[in-house]
């Protein structure tokens, strides 16, 4: 019973105020604590204040951090928002949850912006060795990539050893390897951008790097990219050729408006670091527009070098190449498997199979109106006899 009674005193020193215990069917009378007024001990009165301290400074502890955070994100995202404006974008042609954003004129992936780098681009520093290949997207720019690697690599071939071309020739603005990391590669930087002559990091104008330019005519273009934008899992696109032709037209998908950024480079294609060529004259004249490539880099080649290098890059070979061939990217899950190639068709003209007449209008009356200031044209079709042999 003395033992009961001092297990039963214990409790009352963390407990309630006096009471009536029945222990194993007898009374135990529970004193109330003499030094307590409303029954609690001090030392358990203390702990319960401290107790309700800390929850409430941890509860508005995390309130306040959670405030802070959200004020912070909200600050970064007006920041990288700046100047841009949200274009609609019909969801039911998405598989993915694409967003896009009208920045300084163009046409750019919301998560290109999220992720800071049309902040990072004005720091960027080009050096005088740097070789940069620039384009709208889908006018040629993996071609002229493997071309100038060539080139500049003693005419090797690439294949299923090497690098990916991702990875020898970065996409500069794209949020993989990223910016810093292609401003702190060591040696010369072979870099490809999609962006336009006007959001260059301006150090382009005093380094001398060499640009080489591509473009291709936009009926083409828009068909290569309707099929792009199919085979990319962040974009899947869902909607029809004329859904795509439709955004295409309007300027409103990643990189338009498309002459702007055709014609910010032909109107500079006489500055002597930027080279212009178009996919039609490289697939009309290989070893042609190969040797000008080649002239402009400063390298000296051989005619059997230039018809190595025009070989090793035909569509079929590259086709076959691994290293070239993207075809990589179904394995990590950035393209579909079921949704074709990246190297598709490889050809100029496919437009008059795939486009309806009133497309073909539209486009012809889109490409009259803007290249009407313009002394440059395109070409939408080559027959065979054009070929180079
Ligand atoms: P990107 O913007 O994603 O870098 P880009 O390389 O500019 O793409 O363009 C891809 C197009 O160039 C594809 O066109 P298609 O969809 O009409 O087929 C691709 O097949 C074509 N292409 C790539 N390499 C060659 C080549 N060696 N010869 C001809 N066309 C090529």
């Amino acid at each position: 019973m003395s033992l009961y009674r001092l297990i039963v005193n214990a409790r009352s020193c963390f407990q309630s105020p006096s009471r009536i215990w029945t222990l194993k069917g007898q009374n135990v009378w529970i004193r109330r604590p003499l030094s307590s007024s409303n029954g609690q001990y001090p030392a358990m009165r203390k702990f319960r204040i401290y107790k309700r301290i800390f929850a409430l400074t941890l509860f508005s502890g995390t309130l306040g951090l959670a405030w802070y955070l959200k004020r912070q994100k909200g600050i970064r995202l007006k920041n990288l928002l700046e100047d841009c404006t949200r274009l609609p974008v019909d969801e039911t042609l998405f598989g993915a949850d694409v967003s896009l954003y009208k920045c300084k004129g163009y046409v750019f992936a919301g998560q290109l912006i999220m992720s800071g780098v049309l902040k990072e681009l004005p720091d960027f520093q080009f050096r005088p060795d740097d070789i940069i290949v620039a384009s709208y997207p889908k006018t040629g720019t993996t071609w002229i990539q493997e071309i100038v690697y060539m080139l500049t690599h003693n005419f090797k071939r690439s294949d299923a050893s090497s690098e990916v071309l991702e990875t020898r020739f970065p996409y500069l603005e794209y949020p993989y390897p990223g910016i810093k990391s292609v401003a702190s590669k060591a040696g010369r930087r072979f870099i490809k951008t999609h962006l336009p002559y006007s959001l260059l990091p301006p150090s382009f104008e005093s380094s001398n790097a060499k640009l080489v330019y591509i473009t291709r005519n936009p009926r083409d273009t828009a068909i290569s990219y309707f099929h792009f934008m199919r085979l990319l899992t962040p974009c899947s696109f869902q909607g029809t050729l004329s859904d795509f032709i439709r955004m295409f037209l309007s300027d409103t998908v990643m990189y338009s408006p498309f002459f702007d950024h055709v014609l910010e480079y032909w109107n500079r294609r006489e500055v002597s670091n930027i080279l212009f060529i178009t996919y039609e004259d490289l697939k009309k004249r290989p070893i042609h527009v190969i040797q000008r490539v080649a002239k402009f880099l400063e390298i000296e080649a051989s005619d059997a070098d230039i018809l190595y290098v025009a070989a090793c890059t035909s569509f079929d070979a590259m086709s076959e190449n691994p290293s070239v061939n993207y075809e990589h990217w179904k394995d990590l899950g950035f393209a579909h498997k079921e949704e074709g190639k990246f190297m598709r068709k490889g050809k100029v003209g496919d437009w008059k199979a795939r486009l309806t007449k009133m497309e073909i209008s539209a486009f012809e009356e889109w490409e009259k109106r803007n290249l009407s200031n313009s002394d440059f044209c395109f070409t939408y079709e080559i027959s065979d006899a054009d070929v180079e042999s």
